[in-house]
């Protein structure tokens, strides 16, 4: 379906049509899915997946893995969590890596939660670059401030995450303001861009993310 397969001519083409070869190349569609805490990234991440047949990677997700099971990465990143602050980015970065080389075969992947800072984003591009892809979207989830409290507040009251109080959801979205809105303009700047309004039902959003996913 997402997963196009072209072809592409090589230099033997322009030289003689008899030793014109083919390479075959695949088209991947690796989602970037953005936004303030609370934005929806993870809830709008299981309809893309089950939509389009995408790997999912969470940042988020893979953190609190670690955190259960206290690795020596888990016990380092619980730290800034807590206080809402970003993981550091070599530490994250380099756990993107491991995790992305574990994904094989794949017609494309959802970055959920990651890239959050523009060194981030550099990384990601050098990443997919090396492995014969790119970004296809930047999804930016856009939702007004006192939704997003009002959502964390009240996943707060059943996800048992220990970020998801008054104090660390006010730091978390200041270090959104600071540290990750600004990847708004770089990926504007890659021509990759779309803005989601994100307020209102999940299948209203869901909707619009599909209507931006047919013009990639
Ligand atoms: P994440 O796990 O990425 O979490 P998030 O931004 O809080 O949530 P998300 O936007 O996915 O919201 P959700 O769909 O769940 O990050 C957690 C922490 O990990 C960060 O603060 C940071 O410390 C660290 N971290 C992660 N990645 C990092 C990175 N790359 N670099 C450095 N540090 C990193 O939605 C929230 C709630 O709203 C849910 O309860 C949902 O049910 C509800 N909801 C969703 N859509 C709704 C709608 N349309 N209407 C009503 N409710 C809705």
């Amino acid at each position: 379906m997402l997963a196009l397969q072209w072809r592409e001519e090589t230099d033997d083409c322009r030289l003689s049509t008899v030793n014109c070869r083919f390479k075959t190349k695949f088209f991947m569609l690796n989602i970037v899915i953005f936004g303030a805490p609370g934005s929806g990234k993870g809830t709008q991440s299981e309809l893309i997946i089950k939509e389009y047949g995408l790997d999912h990677i969470s940042t988020g997700d893979v953190l609190r893995s670690e955190m259960k099971n206290e690795t020596e990465l888990g016990k380092v990143a619980k730290g800034y969590i807590e206080k809402g602050q970003l993981v550091p980015d070599e530490l994250i970065v380099d756990m993107l890596a491991k995790v992305l080389d574990s994904k094989k075969a794949s017609k494309g992947v959802i970055f959920d939660g990651f890239p959050r800072t523009i060194p981030q984003a550099k990384a990601l591009k050098e990443m997919l670059n090396k492995r014969g892809t790119d970004v296809s979207v930047m999804l930016n989830l856009q939702v007004d401030e006192p939704e997003l409290i009002n959502r964390l507040l009240e996943r707060g009251k059943v996800s048992g995450r220990s970020d998801d109080n008054l104090e660390t959801i006010k730091s978390r979205l200041d270090v959104y303001h600071k540290q990750t809105a600004p990847l708004a303009d770089y990926y504007i700047g890659e021509g990759k861009h779309v803005a989601i309004h994100g307020m209102g039902t999940i299948e209203e959003i869901f909707g619009r993310i599909k209507d931006a996913v047919k013009n990639v």
